[in-house]
């Protein structure tokens, strides 16, 4: 496929990856322009997952390039303790704006995991800045991705990225079930109908920990990583009802909602909810350098400021918070999201991929299909006795024909990038019929 050897690969250990299949089958890409890659042996392939959930913009848009080549030629780094620069606070406000809450504040991270932890740390302090220092527990729920941090895998919900580290994660965390059930809400189109009641479980927690104890309960609006599981009608107003009726704050990570995804700003728009704290990066400059945040409620951060006004408020931040390259990108990214109307344009292109993805009903293999905003995803039967193999073998077949999209245990998902058209659109999933029409025929599951 390509000349790189496996010697030439050895010495990176890639992330989230099996690094002996992949070293021995590579597939590495040379470039990137807007929807489509191109692979090192010079095949174009069209991005049905926006890079990871993360370029909503396509590649190296001119825009984006431009803001950061003059960047990096003016202010290449800026500490952010004790100093700043006037971008970063420029762009605090205009994201705070963007969610329509302008009284809100920013931090600044460098990526999910970072946002997530951070978060989690703010909950606790806050409770404690209040005089409830005892509400130091963490809700999370089972399937959650929340990054790879100890507080994200702790709070997260996939057995795997716990099993091996569970002397490392934080104590007193607690979870919530996730709210797939596909017996209840198979093939649903956007939200479920079946599934609100699911939120009650945070009721029985409360009673078993007590509220005294709970900082916070944070949850993915739509679960992305693990397969598009979005939430039944109604499943995230509970949520945010009975953490006030408990004083528990509410965290979402938008790590992969935010910035447009599902056709709004954030999901919080999308879905009418309003959470005590948010996180985000990937999408929120398309992924070009890494930048991450936590958007808090303005009365949570007035908490933090008692004490002697030359005190440090919070003991917390990184060397690369607010760094002057991802800032640049994040300003010049917001300028097409927003000011360009990228973001609408999502919301446009949702019904296309909602329903060229229904209609792969029926299709060999297909056991689900699930949708909202601008994501959507399958899953497949897997092949008896090897797990995750099956949509393997589809994501192989698909590549060969042009689309990259993502497999994680038998789901296949797909999120275009914002500037795709919809005859892309269409097209990418007749890619993925085509594949599973033949691996099902190889398999001799034809019908
Ligand atoms: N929270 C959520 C909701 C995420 O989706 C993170 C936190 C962690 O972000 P960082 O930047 O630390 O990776 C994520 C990341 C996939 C995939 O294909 C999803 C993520 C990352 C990589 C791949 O599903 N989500
Ligand atoms: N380890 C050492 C020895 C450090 O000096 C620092 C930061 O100064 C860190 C880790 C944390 O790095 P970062 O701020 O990039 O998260």
């Amino acid at each position: 496929m390509n000349s790189t050897t496996g010697d030439e690969l050895k010495s990176w250990w890639m992330p989230f990856t099996h690094n002996r299949y992949f070293k021995d089958q590579p597939r590495l890409i040379a470039s990137g322009a807007g929807a489509y890659y191109t692979l090192v042996d010079g095949r174009r392939v069209f991005d049905g997952l926006s890079g990871l959930w993360c370029s909503p913009l396509g590649h190296s848009h001119p825009h984006v390039v431009a803001a950061v080549q003059r960047q990096v030629a003016t202010l290449d780094f800026c500490p952010s303790f004790q100093m700043g620069h006037p971008a970063a606070f420029s762009l605090a406000r205009r994201i705070a704006r963007l969610a329509g809450r302008p009284d809100d504040r920013v931090f600044f991270v460098n990526s999910g995991s970072e946002a997530v932890d951070t978060a989690m740390k703010i909950a606790v302090a806050y409770h404690r800045a209040r005089g409830e220092a005892s509400r130091t527990r963490i809700i999370g729920r089972e399937r959650a991705y929340h990054g790879v941090g100890m507080g994200g895998i702790s709070v997260g919900g996939i057995p795997a990225n716990r099993k091996m580290f569970s002397s490392l994660m934080i104590p007193g965390v607690d979870h919530l079930p996730h709210t797939w059930d596909p017996a209840r809400m198979g093939y649903s189109r956007g939200q479920p109908d079946w599934g609100a009641h699911l939120a009650d479980e945070l009721e029985r927690l409360v009673t078993l920990h007590d509220a005294s104890n709970i900082a916070a309960v944070i949850v993915e609006p739509m679960q992305g990583s693990t397969g598009v599981l979005v939430p039944p009608r109604g499943y995230l107003q509970r949520l945010r009802q009975i953490c006030d009726r408990h004083g528990i704050l509410l965290i979402f990570d938008e790590v992969i909602t935010g910035f447009g995804r599902l056709g709004t700003a954030f999901a919080a728009d999308y879905f009418g909810v309003r959470p005590d704290l948010l996180t985000f990066a990937k999408a929120v400059n398309n992924a070009v350098v890494p930048l991450g945040g936590v958007l808090v409620a303005a009365s949570i951060h007035d908490a933090f400021m008692a004490g002697p006004a030359h005190m440090i408020e919070f003991f917390h931040g990184y060397t690369y918070s607010g760094h002057p390259l991802a800032v640049a990108a994040a300003h010049a990214t917001l300028d097409e999201l927003d000011g360009g109307g990228l973001i609408r344009r999502a919301a446009a292109l949702a019904p296309v991929l909602e329903s060229a993805m229904h209609d792969l009903r029926g299709t060999p293999l297909v056991t689900d299909i699930r949708n909202l905003g601008l994501a959507a995803a399958i899953d497949v039967t897997p092949v008896p006795g090897q797990p995750g193999l099956r949509a393997i073998q589809v994501f192989q077949r698909c590549l060969d024909d042009g689309l990259l999209l993502r497999f994680t245990g038998e789901t296949l998902a797909l999120a275009p990038p914002f500037i795709a058209t919809d005859v892309e659109i269409r097209s990418a999933v007749d890619t993925l019929r085509r594949a599973l029409v033949a691996t099902a025929a190889q398999a001799g599951q034809a019908p």
